[in-house]
């Protein structure tokens, strides 16, 4: 990664700290270990690789060597923020979706985590917190980019189709600028975190809007409907077959277009 580059562009930002690496086992570890030892709100960790990347449920996630975007973003939540801190993941995916968006792609949520491009993942997101007793002291942003095609891990390791900026956009894509405008987002958006224009603006870009589902949850169950949108607390509204709605909370979903 370019690093006069990278310091430049992120000059730009009301950031707090900064970490680069050239390789580290995951951006969301180093961020974790960082907010618990006090790091200020808005501290960034960033890597050119990640060697033990990792997904929801400790699901791998790929991070070559410079073919990437691999970050993490510290947040302190103000008092106002924290009642509403489901809402986080709406935050992140959603400044992802504006900077693809910006560059005329067609991008869309699959929620909760995910920003597809052509109904191709390209980007991930996997948001943790630091408690302190009761409360949430601090929550880690982690997203991951699928920047050049070599990003793209083989058909045998994915869950889900996957592509690259570098396949919709072309070899010109420039990492930082990215990684900018998705911060950039993250930034802007947040004093929305609590309006209802907030919800409607995430529920504008969710995949399946208006289509059949089915949503696969943690215990093997599967839950099938049209995706209505979403509760204010970020959950999935569903109506099912028999006209019943139904809320999918977040936990470990996998939500997929019924055959
Ligand atoms: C995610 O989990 O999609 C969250 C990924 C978050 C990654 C970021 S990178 C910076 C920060 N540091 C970390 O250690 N993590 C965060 P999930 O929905 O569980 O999806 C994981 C699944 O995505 C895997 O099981 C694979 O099937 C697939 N996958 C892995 N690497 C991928 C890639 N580069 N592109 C597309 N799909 C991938």
């Amino acid at each position: 990664m370019d690093q006069n580059e990278l310091k430049k562009i992120l000059s730009q930002l009301p950031l707090g700290d900064i970490r680069y690496f050239d390789s580290i086992g995951s951006t969301n570890n180093e961020a974790l270990a960082w907010a618990t030892g006090g790091a200020k709100d808005l501290s960034l960790v960033i890597a050119d690789e990640q060697t033990a990347g990792r997904g929801r449920l400790d699901r791998k996630w790929f991070t070559p060597k410079g073919t990437a975007l691999a970050f993490s973003l510290i947040l302190r939540p103000t008092a106002a923020e924290k009642p509403h801190l489901t809402r986080i993941v709406g935050l992140a995916a959603l400044a992802v979706t504006d900077a693809l968006r910006t560059r005329g792609l067609v991008a869309q949520i699959k929620w909760p985590n995910d920003v597809l491009l052509n109904g191709h993942k390209v980007a991930g997101i996997l948001v943790e917190s630091v408690w302190s007793g009761e409360e949430v002291d601090c929550v880690v942003i982690g997203i991951g980019v699928n920047i050049l095609k070599r990003a793209v891990p083989s058909e045998e390791l994915l869950l889900y189709p996957a592509t690259s900026l570098e396949e919709a956009l072309g070899p010109a894509v420039q990492r930082e600028k990215i990684l900018h405008d998705i911060l950039a987002g993250i930034i802007a958006l947040r004093p929305h975190l609590a309006t209802d224009s907030f919800l409607a603006l995430w529920e504008n870009v969710l995949a399946f809007r208006g289509e059949q589902i089915q949503v696969e949850q943690g215990d093997g169950s599967l839950v099938r409907g049209k995706l209505l949108g979403l509760e204010s607390d970020g959950s999935l509204r569903l109506i099912d077959e028999n006209g019943k709605s139904v809320t999918v909370r977040f936990g470990d979903v996998r939500v997929r277009p019924q055959a």
